[in-house]
C-alpha cells in the first residue's frame, strides 16, 4: 500500500465516511460533482447565455471570511510560532480539535483531493493530499490547483505530501478550528466551507506550511502577486508585489494602463502567492504555486479590471455575490445597475440598503482563462524578479512610493508594513495593524526568524530585487481618495524600473527614496500641484508617531528579533531627528 493510501485509511477510519472518492480531476467527475451540487442546493445555475458555465454558491452566513482568531499554529513550542500566531500545543490539538473529526463524515463522501502547487514539470512544485467531505471544496480545487491524477503521478509511491484533513463538521465557529503542524508538515480545517480556511492548498500549505519548508530548504513563500511589465521595445521586468488581503493585488497584477497604447504591457503571472528561490544567476526567481484565482468580486469593473471581468465571464465558481431571478450575478462595482428584483448574496429579495454582494464575495476561475495571462506564467523555472514592492492601505503617513537604501532597509520597510483591516478576515475592519510583508496571518512560524531569513536571504543575492514600497490609498483633508489607481498604478512601476536601472530622480528622505516630483510621469492626470505635493509628501510629524508602535511591535519578538531592525529604526528615528521639516 502506498503511504497516501494508507494515510486516507487512517483518517477515514476516524472519520466514517458512507464512501471514499479518490478525486482523478477530469471533466466527468466534476460534472457529476455538480450535477450534485445543485440538486443540493450546494451551487445554482447562472444564466447560461451571459454567464456559461458559471455557479453560484452561498456560504453559511458565519462563514464568510477567513477566521485568523481560529487559525493555530501547533509547533511543540509555543516560541516557533512567535508573538503573532494564535498557538496550540499538538497535544491540546489533538484533545480539542481531533475529537471533532470523530464520526464528522457519517452519511458523506469522503473524497481525496490530490494537487500539485506549482507549475507542472517544476522542479519547485510540491504535492498536498486533502481530503474533503465538501464537494464545493473539491469542484475550488479543481480551478486553484493542479488536481487529480496529474498529483498522483507526481507522488508515485513517495511519502513526500502535506496532508490536509478537512471537514465541514456542523459549520459552528464554536466548533471551528484551522490548525497547522508544521514540524510535521500537515494540516487540519474543521467547521468551515469557506475559501482561505478549506482549500488547503492556498493559504494553509502555499503559506503557513510552504514558509516553514522555505524557512529550513533556503527559499521564501509569500504572500504575493508576480507581474510581468514589457516596455517598448520588448524589454521585460518581473515584480512581486505584497499587498493584505483585499488591498487590489488581482487588480494590480490584471493591470491595463492608457500608456499601454504606447507598448507598455503588463501580463500576469500570479494575483496572490509566490514561491521564490534565489537562482544560480544571483537573482530571484518567482513561480505562482497556484493555478486559478480566487478574488474578491465587488470592485471588480471594466473600469478597475476589465481583464479580471473577461476571466470571470465563463466558467467560473462565485460565491456569496448577489444574483437576479434570471441568473446574472450582480456585485457592487460591476458597472451596470442592479437588475429588478435582486436576490442579495443570502437569496433574499435586496431591498436597496447595504451591499448586495458580500463584502467579501468572491470568485474561483482558472487562471488560464485571464486575456493578461503571461506565456511564461507555467514556466518550470519561473521568473526573475527585478523589483518586490511592498504597500498597504494608509489613508495618511505613507506616501504614493518610495524605494528602500537597499536589501536590509527593504526588509525593514517590509517588516514594519501598517495597513487598514480589510473584510478578507472577520473581525473590525479599517484599523491600522502591522502586516509585515502581508504575512501577518500567514507566516507559520516565530516573525522575529521570518525576518532573519528574508535578511540571510538577502546576503545570498548576487543581485538582489530593488524593493519599493507603494500606498494607493492616501486621503486629502476631505477624507477623499487623492491617487486615481489601477490603471494609473503603471505609471509608478514605470518609475521603479527607471530605478532599478540606475536612472530615475528620487529625493533622500529618512524613509528611504522618494521621487522627486518631476521624474513620475503625470501627464493627464487632473492633480493639482498641491496634490501631488501630498502623494509625495514624507510628513516628519506622522513618521516620528509611527516609531513608538514599530518599536512597540519589534519589542513583542524579544530575541527573535534580527539586530538589524533594531538598527535600521534607530536609523530612522535619527534622520527624523535631524532632517529639516
Ligand atoms: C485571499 C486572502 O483569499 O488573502 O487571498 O484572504
Ligand atoms: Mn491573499
Amino acid at each position: 500500500m502506498k503511504p497516501v493510501e494508507r494515510w486516507v485509511e487512517e483518517v477515514a477510519a476516524t472519520l466514517l465516511p458512507d464512501r471514499v472518492s479518490w478525486c482523478d480531476g477530469g471533466d466527468a467527475e466534476n460534472a457529476r460533482l455538480v450535477e450534485g451540487m445543485l440538486a443540493d442546493g450546494t451551487l445554482h445555475a447562472l444564466d447560461p447565455r451571459t454567464a456559461p458555465g458559471c455557479y453560484l454558491h452561498r456560504s453559511h452566513p458565519t462563514d464568510v471570511a477567513r477566521t485568523e482568531h481560529l487559525t493555530f499554529i501547533a509547533s511543540p513550542a509555543r516560541e516557533a510560532a512567535g508573538p503573532t500566531n494564535n498557538w496550540m500545543s499538538p497535544a491540546e490539538a489533538r484533545q480539542r480539535v481531533w475529537p471533532l473529526f470523530a464520526g464528522a463524515m457519517k452519511g458523506r463522501t469522503l473524497y481525496v483531493v490530490p494537487y500539485v502547487m506549482g507549475p507542472p514539470g517544476s522542479p519547485f512544485a510540491r504535492v498536498g493530499v486533502e481530503v474533503t467531505d465538501s464537494p464545493y471544496v473539491v469542484a475550488s480545487m479543481r480551478i486553484m490547483t493542479r488536481m487529480g491524477r496529474v498529483a498522483l503521478d507526481q507522488l508515485g509511491s513517495s511519502e513526500d505530501f502535506v496532508p490536509g484533513l478537512h471537514s465541514l463538521g456542523d459549520l459552528s465557529p464554536d466548533r471551528r478550528f484551522i490548525v497547522h503542524f508544521p514540524e510535521e508538515r500537515r494540516i487540519w480545517s474543521v467547521g468551515s466551507g469557506y475559501g482561505g480556511n478549506a482549500l488547503l492548498g492556498k493559504k494553509c500549505f502555499a503559506l503557513r506550511i510552504a514558509s516553514t519548508m522555505a524557512r529550513d530548504q533556503g527559499w521564501l513563500a509569500e504572500h504575493m502577486l508576480i507581474l510581468e511589465l514589457e516596455l517598448p521595445g520588448g524589454e521585460t521586468h518581473y515584480l512581486g508585489a505584497a499587498f493584505p488581503s483585499a488591498c487590489g493585488k488581482t487588480n494590480l497584477a490584471m493591470l491595463v494602463s492608457p500608456p499601454a497604447a504606447q507598448g507598455y504591457k503588463v501580463r500576469t503571472v500570479g494575483d496572490d502567492i509566490a514561491w521564490l528561490r534565489p537562482g544560480h544567476d544571483g537573482r530571484l526567481w518567482a513561480v505562482n504555486p497556484e493555478a486559478g484565482f480566487f478574488g474578491v468580486v465587488p470592485g471588480t469593473g471594466p473600469a478597475t479590471n476589465p481583464n479580471a471581468l473577461a476571466t470571470i465571464s465563463h466558467d467560473t465558481i462565485f460565491t456569496n455575490v448577489a444574483v437576479s431571478p434570471g441568473g446574472i450575478p450582480w456585485w457592487e462595482g460591476k458597472g451596470q445597475d442592479p437588475p429588478a428584483g435582486l436576490l442579495d448574496w443570502q437569496g433574499r429579495p435586496w431591498d436597496g440598503s447595504g451591499m448586495a454582494a458580500h463584502p467579501n464575495s468572491r470568485f474561483t476561475v482558472a487562471a488560464r482563462q485571464c486575456p493578461s495571462i503571461s506565456p511564461r506564467w507555467e514556466d518550470p523555472q519561473g521568473v526573475p524578479l527585478s523589483a518586490i514592492v511592498f504597500g498597504g492601505r494608509r489613508a495618511r503617513v505613507a506616501p504614493l512610493v518610495f524605494q528602500s537604501r537597499d536589501w536590509q532597509h527593504g526588509v525593514f520597510v517590509g517588516a514594519t508594513m501598517g495597513s487598514e483591516t480589510t473584510a478578507a478576515t472577520t473581525g473590525r475592519v479599517g484599523v491600522v495593524r502591522r502586516d509585515p510583508m502581508a504575512m501577518l496571518p500567514f507566516c507559520g512560524y516565530n516573525m522575529g526568524d521570518y525576518f532573519g531569513h528574508w535578511l540571510e536571504l538577502g546576503r545570498s543575492l548576487a543581485r538582489p530585487p530593488a524593493v519599493f514600497h507603494v500606498n494607493w490609498f492616501r486621503t486629502d483633508a476631505a477624507g477623499r481618495l487623492v491617487w486615481p489607481g489601477f490603471g494609473d498604478n503603471l505609471r509608478v512601476l514605470l518609475w521603479m524600473i527607471e530605478r532599478v536601472k540606475g536612472r530615475g530622480g528620487a529625493v533622500e528622505t529618512p524613509i528611504g527614496l522618494v521621487p522627486d516630483e518631476s521624474s513620475l510621469d503625470w501627464g493627464g492626470l487632473p492633480l493639482s500641484s498641491s496634490e501631488k505635493r501630498l502623494l509625495l509628501k514624507v510628513e516628519r510629524g506622522e513618521w516620528e508617531a509611527e516609531v513608538p508602535e514599530i518599536r512597540a511591535f519589534f519589542e513583542r519578538f524579544g530575541s527573535h528579533l534580527p539586530r538589524e531592525l533594531s538598527e535600521s529604526l534607530q536609523t530612522l528615528e535619527r534622520d527624523l531627528a535631524t532632517v529639516t521639516a
